[in-house]
């Protein structure tokens, strides 16, 4: 009799430890088809340049700004954005990398003219916009927050920033 007892005892404790594992892998394989993030398109968001429609002085925590509308956007890694010129004059949009506050000269070369880069801590440009242009999608790369501003009109204070959240 002893002998069954403890062969029964044993036998249900087998089957509720593989239950158990079982359990722990059905576990394991729901997590596994949780993302890390919820899914999110990526968006496309669009920033208007002009002088004319936008001289007001807006300000923002790197400084004052002007010409650029939103001055201030926020998107995520992997959105992109357009810059369009709403504008009677030539424009770009030209990155001057993290920085707390828009330096008095950023030291670009006449490379900003040309379309190159992504969003992010590094060199990026939409290179020459003329009046009606739209630049091509700018893909931001990085989290952080990038300041830019116009190869021409910098010292007019044509600047933005872009919050980039992961
Ligand atoms: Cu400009």
């Amino acid at each position: 009799m002893a002998t069954n007892m403890t062969h029964i005892i044993t036998t249900r404790t087998a089957d509720r430890r593989s239950l158990i594992r079982c359990g722990a892998l059905a576990a394991a394989a729901l997590i596994a088809l949780i993302p890390l993030a919820p899914a999110r398109p990526a968006q496309t968001v669009v920033v208007t340049l002009s002088l004319t429609r936008f001289s007001k002085l807006g300000s923002l925590d790197a400084g004052q700004y002007a010409g650029v509308s939103p001055g201030r956007v926020v998107v995520h890694v992997g959105d992109a954005l357009v810059f369009t010129n709403a504008d009677t004059r030539h424009h770009t949009a030209t990155g001057i990398g993290e920085q707390a506050a828009f330096p008095e000269n950023p030291r670009w070369t006449d490379s900003a003219l040309q379309s190159s880069g992504k969003i992010g801590p590094d060199p990026w440009s939409t290179g020459d916009l003329a009046p009606g242009a739209r630049s091509a999608p700018m893909v931001a790369t990085k989290t952080g927050t990038f300041l830019y501003g116009c190869f021409y009109d910098y010292s007019a204070g044509m600047r933005g920033e872009i919050v980039v959240q992961p």
